[in-house]
């Protein structure tokens, strides 16, 4: 039960919002210290709208992790990307818009268009500032930002190393509404434990194949059953292609085999208990220019309220 007053405590919606690989889920999975949000040095890891609930003693902070909007057309599923990530920024206490120090480019610019319709206080997160010598170079940079558009506040943090995360929770908690907690104390995410196994073999296969996978691949659970102290997962990932398929599998089945090894191993740990994991590969032809297979593998509906 939430025993805390408004009178005490502040409680808010908090988009973060950016062009792909940004660093948005690291900057996320860095204050909940968790990795609710998969992240990889790929564009367009996050594909779905993922809440983290961060809670402390005098605010609740629900943060929205969105995917990285982004210039390429043409899919169902690349629309549908872009449409959640613009969603997200409408009825929320504050923007976090993030970019990536000394880079600009055409999909920041996009990004940051989307990010100026919301009438939320918008914060500007200069990120991944460890990578930058100079320091120096960071004030035209900024400069040029701040002189475009509007900002109620400027950051500099790296997510990665956990740099001056600090000052911008306290910069967040300045933006929130006097509140109780809208979720349990104890909840960190909206998500279900199936939703973050997919996406922990999602994961792999992004960290393993991100040079000879499309970003179509998805994967989803075909059958969770508890049996004494082990979970048996039945789990299937779809690709587009049979080359793709043959890919995964890899030489007389090592690939998957190595795949199912290390996304077990992460399994285990998020949900503290022995996992028995069989893998399988399937193919649906072009599946992300297919609007109803998007809706059947939870694509839409993603925000709940
Ligand atoms: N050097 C450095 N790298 C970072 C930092 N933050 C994130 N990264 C790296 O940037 C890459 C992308 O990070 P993500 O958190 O997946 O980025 P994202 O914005 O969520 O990307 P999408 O989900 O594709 O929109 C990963 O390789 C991270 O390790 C940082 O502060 N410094
Ligand atoms: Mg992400």
């Amino acid at each position: 039960m939430n025993t805390k007053t408004e009178a005490d405590y502040k409680s808010g919606y908090v988009a973060v919002i950016g062009r792909p690989n940004v660093g948005k889920s690291t900057l996320i999975n860095q204050i909940l210290q968790q990795k609710l949000s998969i992240v990889s040095h790929k564009p367009q890891t996050t594909r779905h709208q993922i809440l983290a609930i961060h809670s402390t003693e005098t605010a609740q902070i629900v943060f929205i992790d969105t995917p990285g909007i982004h210039n390429q057309k043409g899919t169902a599923l690349n629309k549908h990307l872009n449409q959640t990530a613009q969603s997200s920024s409408h009825g929320v206490d504050a923007v976090l818009f993030l970019v990536e120090a000394l880079k600009w480019t055409d999909e920041d610019l996009r990004a940051v268009k989307v990010m100026s319709q919301s009438s939320a206080k918008k914060i500007l997160v200069i990120n991944k500032v460890d990578k930058v010598k100079n320091k120096e170079q960071l004030i035209p940079f900024v400069e040029k930002i701040v002189g475009e558009f509007d900002f109620n506040d400027v950051h500099y943090i790296s997510a990665l190393r956990n740099k001056h995360i600090n000052p911008l929770l306290a910069a967040i908690y300045e933006t929130l509404p006097a509140g109780s907690p809208i979720f349990d104390e104890d909840q960190v995410s909206d998500r279900s434990t199936r939703f973050f196994i997919t996406e922990l073999i999602r994961e792999q296969l992004m960290e393993r194949f991100h040079q000879e996978l499309p970003y179509s691949v998805t994967v989803n659970i075909e059958a969770y059953e508890i049996k004494g102290a082990i979970h048996h997962i039945h789990a299937n990932i779809w690709v587009e292609r049979n080359n793709q398929k043959r890919i995964i599998i890899g030489t007389k089945g090592e690939a998957i085999k190595q795949i199912g090894i290390n996304a077990r191993r992460e399994i285990e740990k998020f949900i503290e208990n022995k996992v028995n994991l069989k893998l399988w590969v399937k193919v649906k032809s072009s599946w992300t220019d297919d609007i109803r297979a998007i809706e059947a593998l939870g694509y839409t509906d993603e925000f709940k309220d």
